[in-house]
């Protein structure tokens, strides 16, 4: 039988069990990705587990989610990140030289490699046909010290992609499109893989936007081919040695499989406040628009920012909105500038932003409640952007310029009718503009020894957590629906973000977008058996931050019960020693209700043999069936009170 890419990956990384879906494998991890919002929980357990040196071939700390240097805190971040980089034997990427993704893209990956990333959007390097995943801190941290990443063996889902994308359309359209066949868990435990003949008219930066955004889908990753695209762009990048060629066999056999015509693909939009929810820009066309966002590792490449730049050259953006381009990396601002495209931007009125995440994470850029804002950004989960009641729709670039050219949605195709636009064809150069001043290669083992962590009084120690209780008698605190996201249970904005490496004070905003008093109350049960939550479907969909795990935890959570739950927090709820259940019938969901009393015994027997676990009604004596997927490992983890204390001692 044809192997795809996908496959080909896993066989040869493949350390433990066969590649079946839903049985357990083992991968080695070549390289390893983490960026300084969940960077510094990495470099904690990094120093609690014991490591001396990074043992993945290329380990890369970036700085991308929290320039803002409103005070001391994120300083003190930024320098514990940087000792840890030079301890550990890391790259360091300094604050300002890009979001994680694209550059890693650009210095960084190799076909053929596996990377591990502590970002859902690790993924985006699917696009020079890597197997890569984003996961929780700590399962980077263990792939740091060498250890194989561990996870249930996804579907591969062929999308046969055919055809060429019309003009006024790119390559965000096409993951749009996929997300609009597919909604938000339409990915979940399956790899995407691209192949058939319209693959070819994408460049490697066209698949990262469409890689990118497969963890919006719910997807493990998604890979693309290493093919003549990937080839010139790593020999745009001065890497052309590092290019290995890895295609699909001819007639490669899929679990799943589905096809794309791209000639059929038209300008689509994520409507507030979901990137599942989406329309053709034609259908949402009229509405008004109050700021205009281009950037993010959703749309990082040259040509993302240089058809806006094309669109808006020679004009000027509409009065009442705010045009913001937020470079996603320094060589993309220099490339731009180089072609002159900065100058275009800035002349129709463009507000110019540092490289890195900032708006997409709710830094920076905020926007004035219930106005409608549109981004070329991955994700719209209420209330991301950092301001309460938002309204952000993401949407590609020529959509973007759009709208900040006449201050509504308007469908590019029908702007470019009325003013006789031309399609901007772009030929990006030959050469990127390499430039590695802050990139910090890693210190030889010797001197790394020596170094001293840095950590300022922000930086509080890891919470140390007891072992799950035999019996749990605890009140139902918060009763959620579906897709939740880890936005809304340990948020991240300006107000938030500096605390990432301070549970303690982080704690105080967990739930709080849900229900304000969530952290008071819950206080009050964290001596006791402490509390539940109970959730709908794909609960924890979204970032990879562990943040969401740790600090309910802190608060006194022991248990999620949920319809079901996305992949990442999963392993995060696993790891930090929360027991997540998924109820046997997704009815009895609406059967418990906040305040209600469960009784949850026998744990140790039943986490240890089969996967039943039963709740029961303290008042009414009504039980729910209830089910657990935990390995043995992960069982014992849980059982522990968290995976740190048992992995410190395997590694020692
Ligand atoms: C995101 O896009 O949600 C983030 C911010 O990059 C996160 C990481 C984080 O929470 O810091 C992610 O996707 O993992």
């Amino acid at each position: 039988m044809g192997c795809g890419v996908a496959h080909k990956l896993i066989e040869s990384h493949l350390v433990e069990g066969e590649a079946v879906p839903g049985t357990v494998i083992g991968l080695r991890v070549d390289q390893t990705l983490t960026q300084d919002a969940t960077g510094t929980l990495v470099m904690q357990e990094l120093e609690a587990l014991g490591l001396d040196r990074t043992r993945a071939e290329v380990s890369v700390q970036y700085v991308d989610h929290n320039l803002l240097q409103a005070d001391e805190k994120n300083a003190e971040d930024h320098a514990f990140l940087h000792s840890a980089a030079r301890r550990y034997g890391l790259w360091y990427s300094k604050p300002g030289n890009g979001v994680s993704h694209p550059t890693h893209m650009q210095r960084f990956g190799v076909p053929g490699k596996t990377l591990a990333g502590s970002d859902s959007h690790t993924c985006a390097a699917g696009s020079l046909g890597m197997l890569a995943i984003g996961v929780g801190g700590l399962e980077v941290a263990m792939a740091v010290a060498g250890r194989p990443l561990h996870l249930r063996m996804p579907e591969v889902w062929g999308v046969r992609l055919t055809g060429a994308l019309p003009p006024w359309t790119s390559a965000k359209d096409v993951i749009l499109e996929m997300l609009r066949r597919h909604g938000v868990k339409g990915g979940l435990n399956r790899i995407v893989e691209y192949h058939g003949p319209g693959v070819a008219t994408l460049t490697a930066m066209d698949r990262h936007v469409i890689a990118n955004m497969g963890a919006e889908l719910g997807a493990t990753t998604t890979v693309f081919p290493a093919d003549r695209a990937v080839r010139e762009f790593l020999r745009a990048e001065d890497r052309e040695e590092d290019f290995t060629e890895l295609l699909a066999d001819d007639g490669a056999r899929y679990d799943v499989t589905e096809e794309i015509d791209l000639s059929a693909v038209e300008p689509l939009i994520a409507r507030p406040s979901s990137p599942g929810d989406v329309v053709p820009v034609r259908e949402a066309a009229g509405t008004e628009v109050d700021q205009v966002v281009i950037g993010s590792s959703a749309n990082p490449g040259l040509r993302d920012y240089a058809v806006a730049a094309a669109m808006v050259k020679g004009r000027q953006t509409d009065s009442a909105v705010s045009f913001d381009v937020n470079p996603s990396s320094r060589q993309i601002l220099s490339d731009l500038t180089r072609i002159g495209a900065t100058l275009d931007l800035v002349a129709a009125g463009a507000r110019i932003h540092q490289a890195g995440c900032l708006g997409c994470i709710g830094m920076g850029q905020a926007l004035a409640p219930g106005r409608n804002s549109l981004r070329t950004f991955p994700r719209n989960f209420p209330g991301r952007s950092g301001t309460e009641e938002d309204a952000v729709w993401l949407c590609s670039p020529e959509t973007a310029a759009a709208a900040a050219l006449t201050g509504v949605i308007t469908d590019p195709r029908d702007l470019a009718a009325e003013l006789g636009l031309e399609y901007p064809r772009l030929e990006p150069p030959a050469r990127a503009s390499v430039n590695t001043a802050m990139l910090v290669p890693p210190l030889p083992p010797e001197e790394a020894r020596r170094v001293e962590l840095v950590k300022g009084p922000n930086i509080s120690a890891l919470p140390d957590f007891p072992p799950l209780p035999d019996r749990i008698e605890a009140p139902v605190l918060l009763k959620v629906g579906d897709n939740v996201s880890t936005d809304e249970i340990s948020p991240a904005g300006a107000r938030a973000l500096p605390y990432r490496s301070n549970v303690p004070r982080l704690a105080d905003f967990t739930f709080t977008r849900i229900d304000p008093d969530y952290p008071r109350r819950a206080r009050e049960t964290a001596g006791d058996s402490g509390h539940l939550v109970v959730g709908g479907d794909n609960y924890g969909q979204g970032s990879s931050r562990e943040h969401a795990a740790i600090t309910p935890r802190y608060l006194g959570l022991r248990a999620v019960v949920a319809k079901s739950f996305a992949r990442i927090h999963w392993q995060n709820l696993a790891n930090f020693g929360i027991l997540a259940l998924e109820f046997t019938d997704p009815a009895d969901h609406d059967r418990i209700g906040a305040g209600d009393v469960l009784v949850l015994e026998g744990l140790t027997e039943r986490l240890t043999a089969g996967d039943e676990v039963c709740a029961r009604d303290a008042a009414t004596g009504e039980e729910y069936r209830l089910r657990h997927r935990l390995s043995p490992d992960q069982a014992r983890a849980v059982l522990a009170g968290g995976r740190i204390p048992l992995l410190a001692r395997e590694l020692e």
